[in-house]
C-alpha cells in the first residue's frame, strides 16, 4: 500500500504526522522540491505548527522535476523523513505540505501564488547554481534564459523570473509584505537574493512604482541551514517501506542532527520555527560563514581528496589515513583564522563535530553528490578563507590542497585511471580552459585561473597561493591522493 491520507492507518502511531494532513492553509510557498527541503524546513515548520499553531501549510514548487511533484499529489503531499544513524532510524511522516506546484508546466499557477495575500513567506531551496549569479561576484547572469523571463512575454522558466514576475503581480495585486527566504548554502545569501531580485527587476525594465513596492514590502532574511540529507536511493525506499509499512515514493534519509539560524525579518508574519529549535537572530552572518568554511568546505575536500581515491562514501573517504588529520589541519590552521565566528564557539569543536558526523556511514552519502557544481560551491566554502587568511600574511596550506583537488578532480580521472563525472554548470568552460593547459601542472592551474567568474583576482593574482596549488597538485599527480596525505601529515 502506498502513503497517502488513507493509507496513515497503517502507519505506526509514532511515525504519523503532528499535524492533521491537508487541514493547514497555506502561508508559504517553496521553491525546490528536493531531498534537503522536506528533510528540514518542512520539519521545522511542521513541529512549528503543531507546537504554536498558524496558517503556514507550505506550498511546494518543483521548477522542473516533475517526477517528485507526481509523487507527491499521488501521496495526498504526505512524505516520510528518515533519521539514520549508527544508533537506529526514526521515521515520521510530514503534514505541513498544503499543496505542491510543477513550475515549467504551470507557472502561472506559481505567479499566482506569490501575489495571493495569505502567502507571506517565500523559500527556497534551489542549489547554487540557479541564482544564476556569478559565484565570485554575486552579480546576475543574464543568460538567454533568463533574460527572456525577465524581458519577454513568455512563461517563466527561471528561479529568477519566478520570483520577480511573481512579486510584479504581488505589487499589482498589492497584496502586502512577504519575506523572501535563501536556504540555500550561499555567502549572505539573504542579500545575494535581495542583489538578485534589484539586479532582475532593473533588467527587465520593471516600472518605479514596482520598484519602490518591493523596497517598501519585501525583506530578504539570511539564514543558515543544516542537515546532511543524501539523495534518495531505492535501498532508501526500501528501508523506509519496512519501517512505515507502506510505500513512499518522496521519502527522504537524512542523518539525526539539523540546525537552522534565521534572520527575523518577517513583515507578513512566520511560524514561530523558534519552538522547533531554529534561532531568530538579527544576523545569522557568522553562523553562516562557520558553516559554509568549516562544514561545507570540509565536505567539498573530502568529496574532491575521496573520490580522486576512488571512494564511493563520504564516510569511506575521512577513514582514508592522514585524512583526518589533514582536516584538522585545514580547520585549525586556516579555517578558524579567516573569520569571527559566533560568540562562544570554538571553530576548532565545531569541526571535530563535523567531522563525527560526516563519519555517520549509516547515511551513505556520495562523494560524488557532494562534489558537483564544484564553480559554484568554491568560493564560499573555499577560496574566501583563503583569501582571508592571505590577507593577515598568512599561507593558507590546507585550503590550497582542497582547490589543487577540485583542479584534479576536474579533469575528469581518479588515481586508478577510472573516470569521474564533471556535473556543472559551467562544465564547459572548464573542459574548454583544460584543453589549454593540461600539459603541467602550471598550466592547469593557469588556465582554471582564468575563469574569472569563479576566481576573483585578488587569488589569481597573489604568487604564494599559486604556488601553493601548483604543489599540491603536482603531489596528487605524481603520487596520488592516498601518498600525498601520507606525505603530508609527517
Ligand atoms: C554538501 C551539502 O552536497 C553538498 O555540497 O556539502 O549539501 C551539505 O550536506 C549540507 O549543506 C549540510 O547542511
Amino acid at each position: 500500500m502506498r502513503l497517502s491520507l488513507g493509507g496513515l492507518r497503517q502507519v505506526p502511531v509514532a511515525s504519523r504526522p503532528r499535524v492533521r494532513p491537508g487541514t493547514v492553509p497555506a502561508g508559504i510557498v517553496h521553491l525546490g522540491l528536493g531531498a534537503f527541503h522536506r528533510a528540514h524546513q518542512a520539519v521545522y515548520t511542521e513541529a512549528a505548527i503543531a507546537l504554536a499553531g498558524g496558517d503556514w501549510g507550505i506550498v511546494g514548487v518543483a521548477p522542473r522535476s516533475l517526477d517528485v511533484v507526481r509523487n507527491l499529489t499521488e501521496q495526498d503531499c504526505l512524505f516520510s523523513v528518515t533519521s539514520l544513524s549508527g544508533n537506529g532510524t526514526h521515521s515520521e511522516v510530514v503534514g505541513a505540505f498544503a499543496g505542491v506546484r510543477h513550475a515549467a508546466s504551470d507557472p502561472d499557477a506559481v505567479l499566482d501564488l506569490i501575489a495571493s495575500p495569505t502567502i507571506r513567506v517565500v523559500t527556497l531551496t534551489v542549489t547554487e547554481k540557479a541564482y544564476q549569479m556569478d559565484p565570485a561576484t554575486g552579480r546576475l547572469r543574464p543568460d538567454p534564459a533568463v533574460a527572456a523571463d525577465l524581458t519577454g512575454d513568455g512563461p517563466p522558466m527561471t528561479v529568477p523570473g519566478l520570483l520577480v514576475r511573481g512579486l510584479i503581480a504581488r505589487a499589482a495585486a498589492d497584496a502586502g509584505p512577504i519575506a523572501l527566504l535563501s536556504c540555500d548554502n550561499l555567502p549572505s545569501n539573504g542579500k545575494r537574493l535581495h542583489g538578485l531580485v534589484t539586479q532582475a527587476l532593473e533588467y527587465g525594465g520593471a516600472p518605479a512604482p514596482v520598484v519602490d513596492w518591493v523596497r517598501d514590502n519585501v525583506t530578504f532574511p539570511g539564514s543558515m541551514v543544516d542537515r546532511i540529507v543524501p539523495a534518495t536511493t531505492p535501498e532508501t525506499l526500501a528501508t523506509v517501506e519496512a519501517l512505515l509499512g507502506v510505500s513512499d515514493l518522496a521519502a527522504v534519509a537524512a542523518e539525526p542532527y539539523r540546525e537552522w539560524v534565521i534572520e527575523d525579518a518577517f513583515p507578513g508574519g512566520r511560524p514561530a520555527w523558534e519552538r522547533a529549535g531554529a534561532v531568530l537572530t538579527d544576523d545569522a552572518g557568522p553562523w553562516e560563514r562557520l558553516k559554509l568554511r568549516s562544514l561545507n568546505g570540509v565536505h567539498s575536500a573530502i568529496a574532491y581528496l575521496g573520490a580522486l581515491a576512488g571512494r564511493d562514501m563520504i564516510a569511506e573517504a575521512l577513514a582514508i589515513p592522514g585524512m583526518r588529520e589533514a582536516l584538522r589541519r585545514f580547520v585549525a590552521e586556516d579555517v578558524a583564522g579567516s573569520f569571527q565566528p559566533p560568540d562562544g564557539v570554538s571553530v576548532i569543536e565545531y569541526g571535530d563535530s563535523v567531522l563525527e558526523r560526516f563519519a555517520n556511514s549509516a547515511i551513505r552519502h556520495r562523494t560524488i553528490q557532494v562534489a558537483m557544481d564544484g564553480s559554484q560551491k568554491l568560493p564560499q566554502r573555499v577560496l574566501h578563507t583563503l583569501i582571508d587568511r592571505r590577507a593577515t600574511g598568512a599561507v593558507p596550506r590546507w585550503g590550497a590542497l582542497v582547490l589543487a583537488a577540485w583542479m584534479r578532480f576536474v579533469q575528469g580521472q581518479a588515481d586508478d585511471g577510472a573516470p569521474l563525472p564533471l556535473d556543472d554548470p559551467l562544465a564547459e568552460r572548464i573542459r574548454t580552459a583544460l584543453s589549454e593547459g593540461k600539459d603541467s601542472p602550471e598550466g592547469v592551474v593557469d588556465a582554471l585561473f582564468g575563469l574569472t567568474e569563479v576566481f576573483p583576482a585578488e587569488l589569481v593574482g597573489d604568487d604564494a597561493i599559486r604556488e601553493l596549488v601548483v604543489g599540491w597538485l603536482t603531489a596528487l599527480e605524481q603520487h596520488g591522493v592516498e601518498q600525498t596525505l601520507r606525505e603530508a601529515a609527517l
